[in-house]
């Protein structure tokens, strides 16, 4: 695993008064930074939406940005914007980040990438000292994964409308402890107006979470959108009875009715088609104790597939599995849906200048599609935005060995640095096409 070190060589060629360069060694020593809190053994992340810390995260991050002299606003889902003030502050402004939170087990570098890159951009802009038309705003949004709280997309979904402030704060974790709680604890309950944000264009930077463009030795990824999805909680309610005196011709056993359900979802790839991407990632049994017949199990499942249509046959042919399951096993099954982002189709003019960013540098790029959902597909219902892309090695993410070569998250930044400079002097007025 390729450790992040204090980065190749510094800018030699200081950048002129006009000509902002990304710092190497210091974005590099900002991911080392962001990646020891939460950090696991295996050299991972826990850092759960909301969690200790994320909130540790979350306030090294402001911290920064106060010492910077940005403002900061924290909306009330917790979302974060820092903002650099432009030349004209009543111009929409240029959106950059992702997301802090992450997996159970998960990568150092999934979302916190794009806030750190980002983060890269405002300062590099300081040190050259340039003043762009448009301000430039840093958003860190909240529990982008779902692992905790679910459903995942939460607090760009507030800003989009796709869930409501009260749902999402009344959100639960396994343990009944609510997203509002934990805002309030954290200190992170915000009375920002994020509504009334008006963004020009958004660039999300992320790593690839794929093989692509590592195996073709591509140095970034130039995202034209994102793939449906769909997440279901699937809950079989038998009864929990003692294992050793209950007969198997007696029992309503909610597991392995259960198990059924996990085959007809793995089944599906050959059953609807080989695009769809079926997973059963959580399963929750109660009691959960060897010698008691599982009375209860909920099986959170997440669908994707580029055309909808696809997911509603998958949808179709999981609810008819589940309401055969009940009658074969004698339990009692309910199929709720609780996350639905149809397919993201982001915006040409934007998935353009990061095209031609990543030329002007001289860095190789490609056109993909993302299989991973991002924040971006709710920030693309209100803005212009699209994403790029850098590897990741053998395209691992969603677990701890998920890494990156120095010169991938140098190569991200800069072109970034780039599209959003490009952007930001678009002319007031200006409609993106
Ligand atoms: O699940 C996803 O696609 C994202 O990485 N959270
Ligand atoms: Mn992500
Ligand atoms: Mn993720």
């Amino acid at each position: 695993m390729a450790t992040i070190s204090a980065g190749s060589g510094t800018n030699d060629d200081a950048p002129g008064p006009s000509d902002p360069r990304i710092d190497p060694d210091r974005l590099l020593a900002t991911l080392s930074r962001f990646a020891t809190f939460g950090a696991t053994d295996g050299g991972g992340l826990n850092r759960l939406s909301l969690g200790d810390a994320d909130g540790q995260a979350r306030d090294e991050l402001c911290a920064i940005a106060r010492r910077r002299g940005y403002r900061v606003e924290v909306d009330p889902i917790g979302n974060i914007f820092i903002t650099r003030p432009g030349l004209d502050e009543t111009l929409p402004v240029l959106l950059v980040g992702s997301h802090l939170d992450s997996q159970p087990f998960g990568g150092r570098y999934d979302g916190a990438y794009g806030v750190l890159a980002g983060l890269e951009v405002l300062r590099s802009l300081d040190d050259a000292g340039l003043r762009t038309r448009r301000s430039v705003t840093l958003v860190d949004w909240t529990n982008e994964e779902g692992a905790r709280f679910s459903p995942g997309l939460l607090g760009s979904g507030v800003v989009a409308g796709t869930i409501s402030l009260a749902d999402a704060h009344a959100r639960t974790d396994a343990q009944g402890i609510t997203v509002g709680q934990e805002l309030d604890r954290l200190g992170y309950r915000g009375a920002f107006d994020s509504s009334s944000l008006a963004v020009h264009r958004s660039f999300e930077t992320h790593i690839e979470q794929g093989p692509v463009l590592e195996r073709t030795g591509t140095d970034i990824g130039v995202v034209t959108g994102v793939q449906a999805i769909r997440w279901f909680d699937v809950l079989v309610q038998g009864q929990d009875r003692h294992a050793g005196t209950t007969a198997h011709s007696d029992r309503q056993d909610a597991l392995v009715a259960a198990a059924r359900l996990i085959e007809v979802v793995d089944r599906m790839a050959d059953t609807v088609d080989e695009k769809l991407r079926a997973t059963v990632g959580e399963i929750r049994v109660q009691p959960n104790s060897r010698n008691v017949i599982p009375g209860r199990a909920v099986l959170a499942i997440d669908l994707r597939h580029p055309d909808p249509a696809r997911l509603d046959q998958a949808e179709e042919q999981l609810r008819r599995a589940a309401a055969e399951v009940a009658e074969q096993r004698g339990v009692r099954t309910e199929v709720h849906q609780v996350l639905e982002m149809p397919p993201t189709a982001f915006d040409a003019g934007t998935t353009d200048l990061i095209r031609r960013a990543a030329a002007s540098l001289g860095r190789s790029a490609m056109e993909m599609s993302s299989g991973a959902g991002h924040d971006s597909m709710n920030v693309a219902s209100r803005a212009p935005a699209s994403m790029l892309f850098i590897p990741c090695v053998d395209g691992l993410s969603h677990t701890q060995a998920e890494d990156i070569h120095d010169e991938w998250a140098v190569n991200g930044a800069s072109v970034l640095l780039t599209a959003v400079r490009w952007a930001a002097e678009e002319a007031a007025g200006h409609s993106p096409e």
